[in-house]
């Protein structure tokens, strides 16, 4: 079973999401998503979520592709995250493009997907505050 891993905050989840989790999915049988813990949001990249972990954790458990969902608590986990599960893809958005190079250590393939163009979250706070 060829196994991937991805990391992410997920709030409001939208297109650009499901397409990154269905093309992340495509590189393995088997999808494993290191949600963002509310504190890891608030704490390293000063997101307030508007879902709790809670909330966007039960979304992405009812993605066809998705298999498991695990919390992402700090930036260090990813090497220990792909040895423990036995990782053999990590997958990122290409907005992350050579940040997790280093995770080849492990021997896991490192694939940055294209971003879905148009569409954030923050764009989509933004688009709702001007109506
Ligand atoms: N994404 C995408 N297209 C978009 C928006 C997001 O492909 N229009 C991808 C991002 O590149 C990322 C994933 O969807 O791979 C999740 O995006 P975020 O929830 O914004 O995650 P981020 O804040 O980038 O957290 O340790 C890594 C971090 O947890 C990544």
């Amino acid at each position: 079973m060829r196994k991937v891993i991805t990391y992410g905050t997920f709030d409001l989840l939208h297109y650009g999401h499901i397409n990154l989790l269905r093309r992340a999915k495509e590189q393995g049988d088997y999808l494993i998503v290191a949600l963002s813990t509310d504190e890891f949001n608030w704490d390293e990249k000063q997101k307030k979520c508007y879902f709790s972990y809670e909330k966007r954790k039960m979304l992405l458990e009812a993605i066809r592709y998705v298999d498991l969902v695990i919390p992402e608590e700090s930036w260090n986990q990813k090497m220990t995250d792909i040895e423990e599960f036995k990782v053999d893809v990590f997958v990122m958005g290409d907005d992350w493009k050579g940040q997790f190079d280093f995770v080849k250590e492990t021997g896991a393939d490192v694939v940055y997907l294209e971003r879905t163009p148009e569409i954030s979250t923050t764009q989509i706070k933004k688009d709702l505050n001007k109506r």
